[in-house]
């Protein structure tokens, strides 16, 4: 019987070939990688289908909620080359298992778990350093997982090249060093696999550009070496580097990685492969203007119970901006943004417009709790508006009682048909409510409040929610989830809430944050200095017509940069809603030329030269 991908149509690329794409985050959510991966399934399964097949590491904990195995029987009747290396491996005594993953285009994974290794750990250990000069040190438990993953993709990937019947051929593609370790053993044991390895930034550019303000101009003058023993990263930068320089066809992300490959890791990339995204519009355009609508209002009511505590402002005057991502201070642009809402703020204040602002950052900082204040606002809101329906039923079933007896025909005054019990409620459900005290500027309570660069930018410039500010601030700093009493929504349907979002990145090798609003129909800001806005730059005519702003940071001073984004925000901040509506409409238009049907083909030219090559 064979297994139950469909079959795929006519194949485009190299029709005799297999092609297994190795990575940490299959079935496994860390950060952006796995989003490349998942998204891509589609468009890929769409050419390669039943030749493709993923590869990644098993941790029960997280394979639980996006795996299914196939059972003993299934996996017995498959006559292909991953099933029949699946079953080569069994025999052998390994812990190997074949299966789907759950999402959208269901393709075939085989995840290995890393652990049942250890017993080897230390031989896998002296072979990385005996012939190929790769340190592991003792106690690394990440470094640990790591190797010991890659030996164990080394023995699938000899199985499975012996499987495959030529003139059939196997093409393996690795994500970021953590699989990468794998390509050196790979190549000194000339097994036939042609070798692909993309990473997704340098390690050694990610530390440096958060600790060096002048990343940019000290790039070409790096020595690795120290510096990688100088942040203590070594061992990954070797693997990183030998698998950039093991692989038959090294990729990157963006034309910005491309410098940081050639001087921090030595080697020109041959391809450069940007990300996309699984784009999915609505038949009716309408339809997602009207999801905008329905998560405003939900944030409206995040925005009530947050602020309407101490003063009020017209809601529908009130624009929605808001960053996101992991919390990297300088790199994600939060230092940027918040100098250009400082600016915006007294812009705003001096024009007379009526506009309100506010601000979310999502970010993840240790907290030990929500703060409780903003959680018993929320809460006591939600009574207000239990007592609000209660009187209202009240009045309505009197009312319509009393029209109908009417013989006047003149409204009754309402206030008489409502109980003193419900007036005598609402009045010191207020009066519980309302308080003098600023709304908080962040939600949660940090393990470190007193060093947190976000918190000290909105000490200093006194950008605390008073209330003439016109520009307000949410620091919530955890991701936003279903499950979180505050916001209570997906991460996606916050976003389409929003109206503008802001990612002025220092240093960002793609950032998905920008792609993922414009997916949604969201205007967003960007930098030239993250691989996305770079793209844009390169690729995207008369980008601001499709609401994607691009703020210019090569060559530019902090100040110059900060000028920029604050003018861009203050021309957005005096659009009226048609002109936003219409701006959203040309948004979501634009965002098919970031779908990976368009952008996989970069994928099948670094495969078609990997079979060239290798
Ligand atoms: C890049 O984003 P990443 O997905 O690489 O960023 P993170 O998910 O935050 O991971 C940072 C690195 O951490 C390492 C691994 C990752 O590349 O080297 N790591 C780890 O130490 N421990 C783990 O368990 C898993 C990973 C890039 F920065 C973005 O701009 C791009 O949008 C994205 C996609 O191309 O890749
Ligand atoms: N993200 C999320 N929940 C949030 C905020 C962000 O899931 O509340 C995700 C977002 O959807 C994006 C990822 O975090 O896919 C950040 O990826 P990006 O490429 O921007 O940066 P990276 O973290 O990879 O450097
Ligand atoms: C969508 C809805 C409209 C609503 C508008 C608000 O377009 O379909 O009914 O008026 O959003 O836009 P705004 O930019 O003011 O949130």
């Amino acid at each position: 019987m064979p297994h139950s991908v469909p079959a795929a149509p006519a194949p485009a690329v190299a029709p005799d070939a297999l092609l297994v794409e190795v990575a940490w985050e299959v079935c496994n959510q860390v950060g952006g990688i796995y989003t490349v991966i998942r998204s891509k399934v589609p468009a890929t399964m769409q050419d390669w289908g039943d030749r493709y097949c993923l590869l990644g590491p098993y941790f029960a904990q997280q394979a639980q909620s996006e795996f299914e195995p196939y059972t003993d029987a299934q996996l017995a009747d498959f006559t292909d080359p991953f099933a029949g290396a699946v079953r080569a491996m069994h025999a052998l005594g390994y812990e190997v298992q074949l299966g789907i993953w759950l999402v959208t285009g269901r393709p075939r994974v085989v995840l290995i778990d890393p652990f049942q290794a250890y017993p080897r750990l230390h031989q896998i250990k002296s072979d990385l350093w005996d012939h190929h000069h790769i340190p592991v040190p003792e106690h690394d438990d990440l470094l640990h997982q790591v190797v010991a993953f890659g030996e164990l993709t080394k023995v699938f990937l000899k199985i499975l090249a012996a499987e495959v019947t030529p003139p059939q051929r196997l093409v393996a593609h690795f994500h970021e060093w953590m699989t990468g370790v794998a390509i050196p053993a790979l190549r000194r044991e000339q097994v036939p696999v042609h070798l692909v390895f993309t990473t997704h930034a340098t390690l050694l550019g990610r530390y440096l550009a958060m600790n060096d303000p002048n990343f940019y101009d000290h790039l070409m003058q790096v020595e690795w070496q120290a510096e990688a023993r100088h942040f203590n990263i070594e061992p990954a930068v070797t693997m990183e580097r030998a698998a950039a320089h093991g692989s038959h066809v090294f990729t990157t992300v963006s034309e910005l990685t491309v410098r940081e490959c050639i001087y921090l890791l030595d080697r020109i990339p041959d391809a450069v492969l940007p990300n996309g995204l699984n784009i999915e519009r609505f038949v009716a355009l309408h339809e997602f203007q009207n999801l905008h609508q329905q998560y405003k209002s939900k944030i409206h009511e995040f925005v009530m119970a947050h602020f309407f505590q101490s003063y009020s402002f017209n809601l529908d005057e009130t624009l929605y901006l808001f960053t996101s991502g992991r919390y990297e201070y300088h790199n994600k642009g939060f230092d940027l943004t918040l100098e250009a809402l400082a600016r915006l703020n007294y812009r705003l204040q001096q024009s007379g417009l009526a506009t309100n602002v506010v601000m979310f950052f999502i970010t993840k900082r240790p907290f030990h709790s929500i703060n409780p204040q903003v959680l018993q606002s929320r809460a006591v809101l939600e009574e207000v508006r239990e007592t609000c329906a209660a009187i209202e039923q009240q009045v309505g079933e009197r009312l319509f009682y009393a029209a109908a007896a009417s013989d006047d025909h003149r409204l009754p005054d309402l206030s008489t048909m409502v109980d003193d019990y419900w007036k005598l409620r609402y009045r010191r459900t207020l009066q519980s409510w309302k308080t003098k005290a600023l709304p908080p500027v962040i939600t949660h309570n940090l393990v470190d409040d007193t060093d947190d660069d976000i918190l000290n930018f909105l000490r200093r410039s006194n950008l605390v929610n008073n209330e003439h500010d016109r520009v307000k601030i949410v620091y919530h700093p955890d991701f936003v989830s279903p499950t979180s009493p505050l916001f209570g929504m997906e991460y996606g349907q916050f976003v389409r809430g929003c109206h503008l979002g802001i990612f002025p990145s220092y240093y960002e090798p793609w950032g998905y944050t920008p792609l993922e609003c414009v997916a949604r129909g969201v205007p967003a800001i960007t930098s030239d200095l993250s691989g996305f806005g770079d793209y844009v730059l390169q690729t995207v005519p008369h980008h601001e017509d499709k609401g994607i702003f691009v703020v210019q940071r090569q060559e530019k001073s902090f100040d110059e940069a900060a000028e920029e984004l604050t003018d861009m925000l203050w021309e957005f901040v005096q659009l009226n809603r048609r002109e936003r509506i219409m701006q959203r409409n040309n948004v979501e238009s634009s965002a098919e030329m970031f779908d990976w049907k368009n952008l996989r083909v970069h994928y099948d030219h670094a495969y078609q030269l990997a079979l060239e090559r290798g």
